[in-house]
């Protein structure tokens, strides 16, 4: 599996005009902002690579963007990019929008609530660079990772939703549901070409279809912890949409 010629100059050589963007999704995250950008600038500023950080607010009534405006000038316009939506329109394609603006060859895709931690990123570039992945992904479901903050019916319904697909589409991750990810720039944009789902089910898909079109794809283990400030917006809706979706790429792939 190790790629032999990848001796660490040889990988300082190829990567050094490597660039991260770093998409953020945000829906009322005044509280968590400042510090998810301060652990991210924190742990990117150590790994020396180049990077931008893309925060996409779809209009959050709790002055989320007045909060990422400040940041802006704290830590400069090339740094922290503000690209927002009028309004609540989702996820799936919150991460489209965030893309179109990305010049980085590399793009890291996290959720801005602190249940992703910053200090996981430079391990995710350490693995992608080591043997050359398409995408590196994090999963709470080996090692070290886990989930904390949870009540037993979301750690049920995160485990059975993972279980489930293991056994219907068998896509060689352990993670499915996760959406902490480093992916190559090209693979996600072909990625999201090749998806239909939107919503919570998105995360699964992409990596169901990463399998079927043969890019690598690596594990790195994260613990994930339950969001302090603001609320969750996963719903028994979207558990309904999430079976509805497995049982969509279980008959057509
Ligand atoms: N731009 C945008 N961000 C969203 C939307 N819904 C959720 N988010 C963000 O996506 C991330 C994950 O959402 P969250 O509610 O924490 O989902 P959960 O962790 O599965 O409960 C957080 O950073 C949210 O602020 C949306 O409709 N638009
Ligand atoms: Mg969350």
């Amino acid at each position: 599996m190790v790629k032999d010629d990848r001796t660490k100059e040889h990988i300082k050589e190829l990567t050094k005009h490597d660039k991260y963007s770093i998409l953020l999704p945000t829906y009322n995250e005044r509280e968590n902002l400042p510090i998810i950008i301060w652990l991210i600038v924190k742990y990117m500023d150590e790994c020396g690579s180049g990077y931008e950080v893309i925060v996409i607010d779809d209009g959050s009534p709790d002055g989320t963007q007045d909060v990422a405006k400040q940041l802006q000038k704290i830590y400069g316009e090339e740094k922290i990019l503000l690209r927002p939506r009028e309004k609540k329109m989702g996820l799936g394609t919150a991460y489209i929008h965030g893309i179109k603006h990305a010049s980085g060859n590399f793009i890291v895709i996290m959720d801005a609530d602190l249940s992703h931690h910053p200090k996981f990123i430079p391990k995710m570039i350490e693995l992608q660079r080591y043997l050359d992945l398409d995408i590196v992904s994090g999963t709470r479901y080996i090692g070290d990772g886990g989930v904390y903050g949870w009540d037993f019916k979301r750690k049920l319904v995160s485990r059975g939703a993972n279980f489930l697909t293991q056994l219907m589409l068998r896509p060689g991750a352990s993670d499915l549901t996760g959406s902490f990810r480093l992916y190559k720039t090209h693979v996600l944009e072909k990625l999201i070409e090749s998806c239909v789902s939107k919503g919570y089910v998105f995360q699964m898909e992409m990596i169901v279809r990463a399998r079927q079109l043969n890019y690598t794809i690596g594990e790195v283990p994260i613990s994930f912890v339950d969001r302090v400030y603001g609320e969750s917006k996963l719903g028994g809706s979207e558990i309904f949409q999430f079976i509805k979706g497995l049982l969509y790429l279980f008959a057509t792939t």
